[in-house]
C-alpha cells in the first residue's frame, strides 16, 4: 500500500478531535475506559486497542449475550442435532430462525432447525430447580423425535439455581442410548457472545468431532470453519470450490448434519473464515489430528480470488491451479463490468462498518471493491487479535472474565494424528511465502489515522454520523434505524434482512448491487437529518460538551429535541 493510500483524503474530518468530541460527554471513569477502545489505526504497527472486556452498565451496546454466542451462532446451525434450550421461553424464542442461517437439508433428512425446544423455566423451578422439567423435556423430544443427538444449552437462570445439566446430559446418554451434551453457555458467563463461541467450540470438539473416522471420498478435501450460511452464503463458497473440484466435507457451522461434524477431523485442511468464532476448534484439530489451517476470506471479488489461490497453493497441484484460475477468470467476466458500472456512480463515497467479530473487517473489501473508502471499523466483541493481528496473542491479559471458560488441554491423537503436510513441506510452503495460522487482523488492512472503534455505543455512532456523514453504515438491528432516522441508509450486515447472499463472486455481485439501490434511491431526500433540523441545538450541544459535558442533574441538552425547547441549556 502506497503512503499516499494510507492517508485519508482531506475533507474527512481530524480523527483525534472526532474522537475527543465523542469522549466529552462521558464521566471521568467511562471515558478512562472508552479512551483505550477508540483508536486511531496504524497500518503498520496497530497500536494496542482496548477489547473483549464488560460493556459500562448504562451504556447502549451492539453486542449479544454467551447463550446468544453458543445456541444460536455456533451450536444453531447444526441442523439434525436436537437442541433444547434449558430456561425462560424468552431465550428459546431469541435463537428461533431470527440469524437467517439456512439450511437445505436433503431429501429424508431430519431438520429441527424450524422448531423452538425449550424447558420454559417457570418461578417454580427457579425455587426448587429445574432438573426434573429438564429430563421430562427431554425424554419428550427423544419419544416424538427420535433424535440422533440432543444439546441442552443454559440460560441465566440455570447457572444462576445450581441445576446440573451436565449430570442430566450424562444419565439421559446411559438411558436413550444417544449423545447428549450440555453446554454451560448462561448468558452472563462472559463479556459478550464470544466466550459463547469458545463453549461451544469445546462442546463440539469433546463430543461431536472425531466419532466417525470414515473421510469423503475426494482429491482435495476441506473444512470452511466459521461460515454460517447466512443467507445463503455457504452454498456459495461451496459452489465456487465445487466448480474449482475441491470437497467440502463439513462447514462449521453452516447448513451442515450431525454426521458431518462427526468426521470433520478426516480433511487435509481447514480454511478459517470467521477467525474469532472458531479459531478454538481449528487449533484443537491441529494439535489432535495434525490438520493445519490456514485463513480464508470469500468476502470481496479480490479477496475470493486471493484465498482460491492460497488453497490451490496449500494442495500443491498443477491441476487445480490452473482449474482455480480458469474459474476465476470465467467468475471475472461477469463480475467485472458490474462492478465497474456500480463504482462510476461510487468512487470516493464513505462507508463506516461495525459488526460482530469478522464481518466489520471483511466487508471492507468489498466496499474497496466498488471505489468507496472506509472512514471508520470496529468490531462489537472481537479481541485484540482480531484488531491487531494473532502475534499479539502471548501479550493479551487473561483477565477474571476470560478465565471463567474453560482451556481444553489437547494431545495429539496416538492413533490419528496424521499431518496432512511434512514439516519439510510446511517449511518449503513457508518459504514461498505461504502462512498458516496467519490472521493479521482489520487494523493492518485499514489506512492510517482511521478511527478504530471496539463495542461502539449509540452516543459515538451518533456522533460518527453527525461528523463523518458517511454515505452508508453496515452495522446490525440495534442501530439500523437509529442510523436510518439520521438520513444514513443502514445495510444489515448480521441477518442481511432479507437478502443475501453476499460471499464468493456471485455474491459480491449481489452486494455491490443492494449498496448501489441503497446509495440511489431518492428515500432519504424525505429525511431530514436531526441536525438540519434544530441546527441551533446542534451547535448548542457541541458547544456544551467543549465546556464540559452533561449538565443540570446529568441530562444533556440533545439536537434530537424539538428546536422548541432546545433552547435551555
Ligand atoms: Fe463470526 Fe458470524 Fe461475525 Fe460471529 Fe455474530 Fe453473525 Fe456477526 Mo451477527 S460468527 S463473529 S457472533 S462472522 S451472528 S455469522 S453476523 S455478530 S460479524
Amino acid at each position: 500500500m502506497s503512503d499516499t493510500l494510507k492517508t485519508i483524503p482531506e475533507p474527512i474530518p481530524d480523527p483525534a478531535s472526532v474522537k475527543a468530541e465523542m469522549l466529552k460527554i462521558y464521566p471521568a471513569k467511562t471515558r478512562k475506559k472508552r479512551e483505550k477502545q477508540i483508536v486511531l489505526n496504524e497500518p503498520d504497527a496497530p497500536p494496542e486497542i482496548g477489547a473483549n472486556s464488560r460493556t459500562i452498565p448504562g451504556i447502549i451496546t451492539q453486542r449479544g449475550c454467551t447463550y446468544a454466542g453458543c445456541r444460536g451462532v455456533v451450536m444453531g446451525p447444526i441442523y439434525d442435532l436436537l437442541q433444547i434450550t434449558h430456561g425462560p421461553v424468552g431465550c428459546g424464542f431469541y435463537a428461533w430462525l431470527s440469524r437467517r442461517n439456512l439450511v437445505r437439508p436433503a431429501k429424508g433428512q431430519t431438520n429441527y432447525l424450524q422448531y423452538c425446544m425449550n424447558t420454559d423455566m417457570q418461578e417454580d423451578q427457579i425455587i426448587f430447580g429445574g432438573e426434573k422439567k429438564l429430563k421430562q423435556a427431554i425424554k419428550e423430544a427423544y419419544e416424538i423425535f427420535k433424535p440422533k443427538a440432543i444439546a441442552i444449552l443454559a440460560t441465566c437462570p440455570v447457572g444462576l439455581i445450581g441445576d446440573d445439566i451436565h449430570t442430566v446430559a450424562r444419565q439421559m446418554k446411559e438411558e436413550l442410548g444417544i449423545n447428549v451434551m450440555a453446554f454451560s453457555c448462561e448468558g452472563y458467563k462472559g463479556v459478550s457472545q464470544s466466550a459463547g463461541h469458545h463453549i461451544a467450540n469445546n462442546g463440539v470438539f469433546k463430543n461431536i468431532i472425531g466419532l466417525d473416522d470414515k473421510p469423503d471420498e475426494a482429491e482435495f478435501n476441506m473444512n470452511i470453519l466459521g461460515e454460517y450460511n447466512i443467507g445463503g452464503d455457504a452454498w456459495e463458497i461451496d459452489a465456487l470450490l465445487r466448480k474449482c473440484g475441491i470437497h467440502v466435507t463439513s462447514t462449521l457451522s453452516g447448513d451442515v448434519s450431525y454426521d458431518q461434524v462427526k468426521k470433520s477431523h478426516t480433511v487435509m485442511l481447514n480454511g478459517v473464515m470467521c477467525h474469532r468464532s472458531i479459531n478454538y476448534i481449528a487449533e484443537m484439530m491441529e494439535k489432535k489430528f495434525g490438520i493445519p489451517w490456514i485463513k480464508v476470506n470469500f468476502i470481496g471479488a479480490e479477496a475470493t480470488a486471493k484465498t482460491l489461490r492460497k488453497i490451490a497453493k496449500f494442495f500443491d497441484s498443477k491441476k487445480l491451479s490452473d482449474r482455480v484460475e480458469e474459474v476465476i477468470a470465467q467468475e471475472m467476466i461477469d463480475l467485472r463490468p458490474v462492478r465497474e458500472e456500480i463504482k462510476a456512480r461510487h468512487q470516493g463515497k464513505k462507508a463506516a462498518l461495525f459488526v460482530g467479530g469478522s464481518r466489520a473487517h471483511h466487508y471492507q473489501d468489498l466496499f474497496r471493491d466498488i471505489g468507496m473508502e472506509i472512514v471508520s471499523a470496529g468490531y462489537e466483541f472481537a479481541h485484540r487479535d482480531d484488531y491487531e493481528g494473532r502475534k499479539v496473542l502471548p501479550t493479551i491479559k487473561v483477565d477474571a472474565d476470560s478465565r471463567n471458560i474453560e482451556e481444553l488441554h489437547v494431545e495429539p491423537d496416538p492413533a490419528r494424528f496424521k499431518p496432512t503436510k511434512t514439516p519439510d513441506q510446511i517449511e518449503a510452503l513457508k518459504a514461498g511465502g505461504f502462512t498458516f495460522k496467519d490472521y493479521e487482523g482489520m487494523m493492518t488492512e485499514m489506512k492510517k489515522n482511521t478511527l478504530v472503534i471496539d463495542d461502539i455505543t449509540h452516543h459515538e455512532m451518533e456522533k460518527l454520523i453527525e461528523i463523518y456523514k458517511p454515505d452508508i453504515i453496515g452495522s446490525g438491528i440495534k442501530d439500523k434505524f437509529v442510523i436510518e432516522k439520521m438520513g444514513v441508509p443502514c445495510k444489515q450486515l448480521h441477518s442481511y434482512d432479507y437478502s443475501g447472499p453476499y460471499a464468493a463472486f456471485t455474491g459480491a455481485v449481489n452486494f455491490y448491487r443492494e449498496v448501489d439501490r441503497m446509495l440511489t434511491t431518492k428515500v432519504w431526500k424525505f429525511i431530514t437529518p436531526p441536525w438540519e433540523k434544530a441546527p441551533q441545538a446542534a451547535a448548542e450541544l457541541i458547544h456544551a460538551s467543549k465546556m464540559g459535558g452533561a449538565k443540570k442533574g446529568g441530562e444533556t441538552k440533545s439536537w434530537r429535541k424539538p428546536a422548541a425547547d432546545a433552547g435551555e441549556v
